[in-house]
């Protein structure tokens, strides 16, 4: 009896799984994959249902004779183990970053003579339902909310890129690459306060106030599906901190982070250039605290970001008053640096982690930029932030734009360079 191979990473069959179940019985005993969660977040839709329960749909499903877990995009493991006569898809991944799962399956079935079989994907009105369907689902505030608590526990290090529009959330939400034989993509958003109020064209220093920051927020949720943590600022006053705390939690947003400065805020990449100043320990952990109280749902996080090196208080200080942050209830802290080097960093993060081990923390490399996510991760970080790069990159390439057009009094000059015309009006997604 000859073994056919096939992957889902599917939360609902539909009737393109059907068909591909129903060609695989042709040719043998069916063997189905199921996609682990940190595989599937990785390129394919984020899970709403557990993997247990994945693999008991899969099971029940008729033509269907094992299920076993593929824990990895791509399909070494499993075909080394199995070696399956014949490995079944859709023809859905001849193109774009799937096509790099396509080339590690042909070249793991050369080696012992294994078959590849590709059928039309199906991709009727039914199926296009199902799929808006499941896209709805993940962007509901129940299901987005908890999203970020989930990815800290599935995955080593949650990757966040700032967004500050319906744009940006969608190359947050859509941009997967392939590199070096492997599918990535950003596992969430941040809106920082310093892109909102670029985008603006005004000051970070609060300014932009918090139905500004809100409707920001909206834009991006209405066209995107990932998490989103709010850069807080201060957090204001604690008795207005507490009504934004339900609002952001009622939004679906996941996690908002605070800062331990008090009177006029201003960009912390700015450190001692400019006068700031911090918060007493007793003053911000009784923000922290009131937040945590106001808030109604287990899934919203609270992150306490301490300025402590930023403004050059010494470790000891960053020490003493994340320890303090995580006992009034913090659900995770951010520690900041503009120092190049990232020794800093690490030598907090190591010494924070040898008391606490279990609180998430957050950092934001725009300075330290040299350092990897896997270092980060080894140091314990649990989340990183990438603040800015999107505003920065966008901020050069429009003004040399406008500069050229300005020069050339025409706009033949710059076209090489832009999106073509067709990719613009195709950019969105119709329903
Ligand atoms: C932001 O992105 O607004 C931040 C991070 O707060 S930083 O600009 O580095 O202070
Ligand atoms: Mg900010």
């Amino acid at each position: 009896m000859k073994t056919v191979y096939t992957v889902f990473c599917t939360d609902v069959i539909h009737e393109g799984h059907k068909n591909i179940i129903k060609e695989a019985e042709k040719y043998g005993r069916v063997v189905v994959g199921a996609l682990s969660d940190k595989a599937a977040i990785r390129f394919n839709r984020f899970p709403t249902v557990p993997l247990e329960e994945r693999v008991r749909m899969y099971e029940n499903l008729e033509g269907v004779d094992e299920v076993i877990v593929q824990d990895d995009i791509m399909y070494d493991h499993v075909i080394e183990q199995l070696k399956p006569d014949y490995v079944i898809h859709g023809d859905n991944w001849r193109e774009g970053p799937e096509s790099a799962i396509r080339e590690n399956v042909l070249n793991l079935l050369k080696t012992y003579g294994g078959e590849l079989i590709e059928v039309g994907y199906t991709y009727n009105p039914a199926v296009k339902k199902i799929d808006r369907q499941l896209i709805e689902k993940l962007s509901m505030p129940e299901y987005r909310r908890k999203r970020l608590r989930q990815l800290i526990e599935m995955t080593p290090i949650v990757k966040v890129m700032e967004a500050h529009s319906g744009l940006t959330g969608l190359i947050v939400e859509k941009t997967i690459v392939e590199h070096d034989g492997r599918l990535d993509q950003f596992d969430a958003m941040w809106v920082s306060s310093l892109c909102d109020s670029t985008a603006k064209g005004k000051p970070d220093i609060e300014l932009v106030d918090m139905s500004s920051r809100l409707r920001t927020i909206d834009d991006i949720m209405e066209v995107t599906t990932k998490p989103i943590i709010l850069d807080g600022d201060t957090g204001g006053l604690a008795e207005h901190f507490v009504y934004n705390v339900r609002t952001l939690e009622r939004m679906g947003v996941s996690a908002v982070i605070i800062e331990d400065k008090k009177g006029l805020k201003k960009n912390s990449l700015f450190g001692t250039e400019v006068e700031q100043t911090q918060a007493d320990i007793e003053e911000f952990s009784a923000k922290i605290k009131a937040g945590k109280e106001a808030q109604l749902t287990d899934d919203f996080m609270i992150i306490a970001r301490c300025e402590s090196l930023i403004l050059e208080q010494g470790m000891e200080d960053a020490l003493k008053r994340c320890r303090a942050y995580v006992e009034a209830g913090a659900d995770g802290i951010m520690i900041h640096s503009r120092k190049k080097d990232p020794a800093e960093i690490l030598a907090f993060c190591d010494e924070f982690r040898r008391t606490d081990q279990k609180t998430p923390i957050v950092v934001v490399p725009s300075s330290f930029n040299t350092i990897t996510e896997e270092e980060l991760s080894e140091h314990g970080v649990n989340i990183v932030i990438y603040a800015n790069q999107l505003t920065r990159s966008a901020f050069p390439a429009m003004q040399e734009t406008a500069r050229d057009i300005l020069k050339y009094h025409r706009a033949k000059e710059v076209d090489d360079r832009l999106l073509p015309i067709k990719e613009i009006i195709t950019l969105i997604d119709e329903l």
